[in-house]
């Protein structure tokens, strides 16, 4: 099984964290690509960062496509793209976002989400929204942290998501959290140890999603609004995209 992994921002190191995730988590049959866009936001904190990156998943997707790929995983808490992809497939498009919430409220009644800047904490919620999980949540909970201070191991980062994990598991009334960036991918062991509570990040809740889908046959429905789009021209520079 060849599962495609987008890390829809364009710093490198988080892609390469990202994809280490994957592969550790990977059944022994699963095959993991990662890519990030060629062009895009170093980071996506912003609903304009949003909105650019959602264009580069759909680039990767359309890449995906000619290498015939079982399964595709969106790495950004936002879940860019994450509709418009699923109508280019028939394979299978998981959003990190989507998958730690569902993981969520398979062990636990209530969860909280625990974010980097407050601003992208409204993006988090309409997907609570959108994807009928709001009443499993408690509270979208921000560190305040910059995406790429993740990146910064001489920074606090580690010490400051912590602190806020404690607050939401002793304020929150839960029974887990959710950590809301690929960026996080790799905090996930080391948190639960900390806080002696189920902490759930969704590149590998994706994977075993992805996986499971795939070996049940099951892939992005063709009938109704996810049907592959109608043929029709696209101008000036998306004009490949046209048919
Ligand atoms: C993410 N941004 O997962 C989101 C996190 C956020 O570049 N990768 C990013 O703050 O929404």
């Amino acid at each position: 099984m060849q599962i495609h992994v987008i890390n829809p921002n364009t710093t490198a190191s988080m892609t390469d964290k990202i994809g280490a995730c994957a592969n550790r988590v990977a059944a022994e049959s699963t095959r993991i690509h990662v890519s990030q866009p060629e062009s895009g936001p170093v980071s996506i904190e912003s609903h304009l960062d949003e909105a650019i990156s959602a264009v580069g998943v759909l680039e990767e997707i359309r890449r995906g496509e000619t290498l015939a790929m079982d399964a595709y995983v969106i790495a950004c808490f936002g879940d860019p793209g994450l509709l418009a992809a699923r109508e280019l497939t028939r394979a299978p498009v998981i959003g990190i976002a989507e998958a730690g919430f569902h993981l969520a409220t398979l062990i636990s009644t209530r969860f909280s989400v625990v974010t980097t800047l407050s601003r992208t904490a409204i993006i988090a919620e309409h997907l609570l929204d959108q994807y009928g999980f709001r009443h499993h949540c408690r509270r979208v909970r921000s560190t305040d942290l910059p995406v790429l201070e993740l990146e910064n191991s001489a920074g606090n980062a580690y010490q400051a998501l912590l602190e806020e994990c404690q607050r939401a598991r002793d304020e929150d009334g839960i029974g887990a959290i959710v950590l809301g960036c690929g960026g996080m991918a790799d905090l996930t062991e080391r948190l639960t140890h900390d806080l002696q509570m189920p902490v759930i990040e969704g590149v590998s809740a994706a994977i075993k999603l992805a996986e499971s889908l795939v070996s049940l046959g099951l892939g992005t429905s063709k009938h109704g609004d996810l049907a592959f789009p109608r043929p029709k021209p696209f101008a000036g520079r998306f004009a490949d995209w046209g048919q």
